[in-house]
């Protein structure tokens, strides 16, 4: 499996709890993210709502980013300021990385919920790993609303996640924020780099400041994105794993049909819903990246207990 940070110790830690903590960026840069935020606003498109979907039964939407923005424009700016003011300090941690998706995510007071989820997959996570680079800029603490995560819920499950793909966890959700989840309270311009998988929630924003972060959403080099499409409707029990180019995010929705996708493989997906005791069981079992070989005398020795 490819490295994912250039320092051995933060990849260790890293592979072991699903995320670390680092400083990230200086408090000048902070400052002038803050100020683009609002200065580039007025060219925002409003967000898109679950009545524009277009999908029946599309959830309420409780949460404010960039992707869910109508003006694709908006979103290669977005894109484009992050990008750059990120790039410099990513290269010093990630090892060969590229961003492919930039998000402000704005909580004001009493809202800002953002569901317990995992983020999509952007890349075969049998191979690699994806991460995001979260970093708010303000303080971010349990009172406004701060990510919380469940340490070690990395690649354990939902292997092949996109919007509309139905998630194992969905019944067990209260449960899994009521006794498994640790708030990770960061200071601006410090950041959180987690894997993709991790299972993550935030609540909403408690006080009266604004709470204001980043998510840079990046790819190992040498992979090209991908994306989990399902056909919900037309077919339940398939997943289309297509390629995507790093522009699709742009003009995309989670709810927009796909014209002509670049099929790379069909994945039959019999869905299936996990209690909490399974989740529990599984976090403690194997990644779905490299199942453990076991040889018959490990098993063996297992079975007996000795
Ligand atoms: O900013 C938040 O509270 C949630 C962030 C998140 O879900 C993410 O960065 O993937
Ligand atoms: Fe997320």
């Amino acid at each position: 499996m490819r490295n994912v940070f250039i320092d051995n110790n933060l990849e260790n830690k890293f592979r072991k709890d699903g995320y670390v903590k680092v400083p990230f960026i200086g408090s000048e840069e902070v400052a002038n993210l803050k100020q683009l935020f609002f200065d580039t606003l007025p060219q925002s498109g409003g967000q898109i709502t679950s009545g524009e979907t277009g999908v029946e039964k599309a959830n309420f939407i409780t949460y404010d980013f960039t992707f869910i923005d109508k003006n694709p424009e908006y979103k290669r700016m977005v894109f484009k300021i992050i990008a750059d003011y990120f790039k410099p300090h990513m290269n010093r941690l990630l090892d060969n990385y590229r961003p492919i998706i930039a998000n402000y995510i704005r909580k004001q007071a009493d809202t800002g919920e953002v569901p317990l989820h995992e983020n999509w997959a952007f890349a075969d996570e049998k191979k690699c790993t994806t991460v995001s680079i979260w970093c708010p800029l303000v303080d971010s603490t349990i009172d406004n609303g701060t990510l919380q995560v469940v340490p070690g819920s990395h690649k354990r499950f939902g292997e092949h996640r996109g919007p509309m793909i139905p998630w194992e966890l969905e019944n067990i959700k209260h449960e899994i924020i009521k006794n498994h989840l640790v708030p990770l309270e960061t200071k601006a311009g410090d950041c959180v780099i987690l894997d993709d998988s991790i299972v993550h929630y935030s609540a909403i924003n408690k006080t009266n400041d604004l709470r204001l972060a980043i998510q840079l959403i990046c790819v190992p080099n040498q992979f090209p994105s991908i994306h989990y499409y399902m056909d919900y409707q037309n077919n339940p029990n398939e997943i289309q794993m297509i390629e995507v180019s790093d522009d699709f995010y742009m003009e995309f929705n989670p709810w927009k049909k796909i014209e002509s996708p670049k099929l790379l493989n069909r994945i039959p997906f019999i869905h299936k819903q996990l209690t909490e005791q399974e989740f529990i069981q599984k976090l403690k079992g194997p990644t779905y990246e490299k199942p453990i070989q076991k040889s018959f005398w490990s098993k063996l020795t297992q079975a007996f207990n000795v």
